[in-house]
Order: C-alpha cells, then sequence, then structure tokens
C-alpha cells in the first residue's frame, strides 16, 4: 500500500515521463521492483504511459476509494489513518462491526464501492448502487456511557453539512440524521453501538453521502425525494476527495466531543438547524405529535411543546 502511494506521489508530482531508475533510486528499491508495482497500479484501474528509455507517465487514475486517494485529502491524527477498501459489501455497518468486534483501533473506516444490503435506520434500506456514492462506517471508542451516545449522530451531520458548503452547497439538517440539499435528502448517518457494563465498547458511525448519482439512477423509492452533489451542481465530483474531507471535519468535530462535551456539539447542531421555534411534525413509532420546538436536549433529544407541554422525543422522523 504505501510503496504504491509513494509511487504515485512521484508520478503526479512530475506529471511527465519520470524513469524508473530515478524512482528505485529515491524510494530505495529495485528496478524490477518498480515495475512489479507499476502493475498493480494498472491492475487497480490507473492508466499508465511507459516509454523505452523515458520511463513512466500516469495518464489518468480511476475514481475509487482506495485508501492511498482517501489519504491525499486527509487531514486527521486518528479517523482515516486506516482505511479498509472493498468493491462490494454486504453493509458497511456490519463489516465495521464485525471488525471492531476483532479489536480494530478507533478511527478505522471501512469504503465499500457498493453494498448489497445497506441499512438505514429502523430496518430501512440504504439505496447503494456501485462508484456513484459514497458508503463509509468509522469505528470510535468514545470512553463514555451509552446515555451520551446519541449527539454522535449530530457532529456526524455537522461534518458532512461542513463538507458540502465548502463545495459550494447550501444544505441543511434535519433532525435526527439527514441532511438535505433543496429539501431533498443527499446524506443519513445510522449510528450502531455495542455496550459492555455500563461503558461504550465502540460505536460504528456509518454514513451515505450520495456523489454522482443521478436522477435516472435512483430506485423508485427514493426519486424525487433524494439528491446527489451531481445532481446539485451539474458536476462529477473525486470521491475521494469528498471523503477524505469528510473525515477530516469529523475528526473536528469529534474533537469538541470528546474535549469539551456533547452538550456543546448539541448546541452547534441545534443552531444549524434553526430548529428552535419551528413548528413540527414528528411520527415515533406510529404516534404522530404535533408542536413547536423548544430545542434539543441535552442527550439529543427534540423538546416538542404540544399544547403547552414539552415532551421530549428520542426517536423518530420529522416531517415538515
Ligand atoms: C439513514 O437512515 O439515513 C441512515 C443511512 C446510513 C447509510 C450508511 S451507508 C454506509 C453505512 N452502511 C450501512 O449499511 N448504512 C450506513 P434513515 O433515516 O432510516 O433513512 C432511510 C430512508 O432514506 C429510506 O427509507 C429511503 O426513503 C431513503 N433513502 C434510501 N437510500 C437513500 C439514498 N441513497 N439517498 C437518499 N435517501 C435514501
Amino acid at each position: 500500500m504505501d510503496r504504491i502511494k509513494e509511487l504515485l506521489t512521484f508520478l503526479r508530482e512530475k506529471n511527465d515521463f519520470i524513469s524508473g531508475d530515478y524512482i528505485a533510486g529515491k524510494i530505495g528499491i529495485s528496478r524490477t521492483a518498480i515495475w512489479k508495482y507499476i502493475n498493480q497500479i494498472e491492475q487497480a484501474g490507473y492508466e499508465i504511459a511507459k516509454l523505452k528509455g523515458k520511463g513512466y507517465r500516469l495518464i489518468q487514475g480511476p475514481d475509487r476509494l482506495y485508501s492511498w486517494e482517501i489519504d491525499r485529502f486527509l487531514d486527521t491524527g486518528v479517523i482515516g489513518r486506516k482505511v479498509i477498501y472493498k468493491e462490494n459489501v454486504d453493509s458497511t455497518n456490519l463489516l465495521a462491526f464485525r471488525l471492531a468486534l476483532g479489536g480494530e483501533p478507533e478511527g478505522t473506516c471501512v469504503v465499500a464501492e457498493s453494498q448489497n444490503v445497506g441499512k438505514g435506520r429502523l430496518g430501512r434500506v440504504w439505496f447503494s448502487p456501485e462508484r456513484k456514492n459514497l458508503y463509509l462506517s468509522v469505528i470510535l471508542r468514545p470512553h463514555i456511557h451509552p446515555s451520551r451516545v446519541y449527539p454522535i449522530t449530530f457532529l456526524s451531520s455537522l461534518a458532512i453539512y461542513d463538507t458540502i458548503k465548502a463545495l459550494g452547497m447550501e444544505p441543511t439538517l434535519k433532525w435526527p440524521n439527514d441532511v438535505l440539499i433543496q429539501g431533498r435528502k443527499v446524506s443519513g448517518t445510522l449510528l450502531e453501538l455495542s455496550t459492555e457494563a455500563e461503558m461504550i465498547r465502540f460505536v460504528i458511525v456509518g454514513i451515505g453521502l450520495n456523489i454522482n448519482m443521478t436522477e435516472e439512477e435512483m430506485g423508485d423509492e427514493i426519486q424525487r425525494k433524494a439528491t446527489s452533489l451531481l445532481m446539485e451542481t451539474k458536476k462529477i465530483y473525486e470521491r475521494a476527495s469528498v471523503c477524505g474531507r469528510l473525515l477530516t471535519n469529523l475528526e473536528k468535530y469529534y474533537t469538541i466531543f470528546t474535549e469539551k462535551s456533547e452538550l456543546e456539539i448539541c448546541s452547534i447542531w441545534e443552531k444549524r438547524a434553526a430548529i428552535k421555534g419551528k413548528y413540527l411534525e414528528i411520527v415515533q413509532m406510529g404516534t404522530h405529535y404535533k408542536g413547536i420546538c423548544e430545542g434539543i436536549g441535552t442527550d439529543g433529544a427534540i423538546l416538542l411543546n404540544e399544547n403547552g407541554t414539552t415532551k421530549k422525543i428520542i426517536a423518530g422522523d420529522v416531517n415538515f
């Protein structure tokens, strides 16, 4: 992995032919080894021009979520330092969960080009066609009581929000886990946790973000309700770059969460979502609530004023 990353860095920096001998000397490996790695790079989908006497030149790379591609856009200490890449998985959350049970450290990420059973909340399905979007799961191991875990969904939404905003779009936040653009869902977060004796063993933060998917490529169920960065701007995005920037933002908010508190995260989310004072309809397990939002509780719940009585709603879906 590290060698491939190193070699690609040389090829990118030169942006012209570069001799195998030169790279071999710089990295301190043989020319035959360089040749072997160039073959691996080609097999990974990169187009390399080869010219006798001149060496190698990178023509173009594939739009893949390889760890070394994500790494180019990463500015973190822990999150994303190890990325496990899969062409296809059942669900990145399921794989991350299995890995976390096996002891994978905090910050390890699983990314996949497609999912067979992408999971939403409450048994719902996340539409996950191949090589279009981002399907990402991050292992976190915060030292907190399980009752304090819920706002981690908010820190994920805030990181997604910042990433999209930096690309020039105007996202909005919808309780509890949605990020929308122009009223359509572009991203969602699914939190899953494992606990032990009143402590969190680990949390899996699962993020689905629609990037280069067109409306025609969406399943019937989400057409007209969902959007993608491409649909909003008519531009194709380098997914590894979006992923690297998202993980960098995630670490920024996770640091606030661990070094300050979840209250800080709830308060930033509440302001950014501009939810206070809004009239909301919330469905929780088939029960409908209507009222004015008084804000977000310390545990991430919505405080809803229904005819003068404040109700605390911890899970559910907001209807606009
Ligand atoms: C969520 O659930 O929004 C959480 C989605 C988390 C998905 C990620 S992908 C990587 C990781 N691995 C997984 O297996 N899951 C996570 P919820 O709030 O329940 O929203 C689900 C609903 O959103 C569905 O019932 C659809 O209506 C809609 N939906 C499904 N796929 C979508 C998509 N690609 N884009 C926008 N909306 C979608």
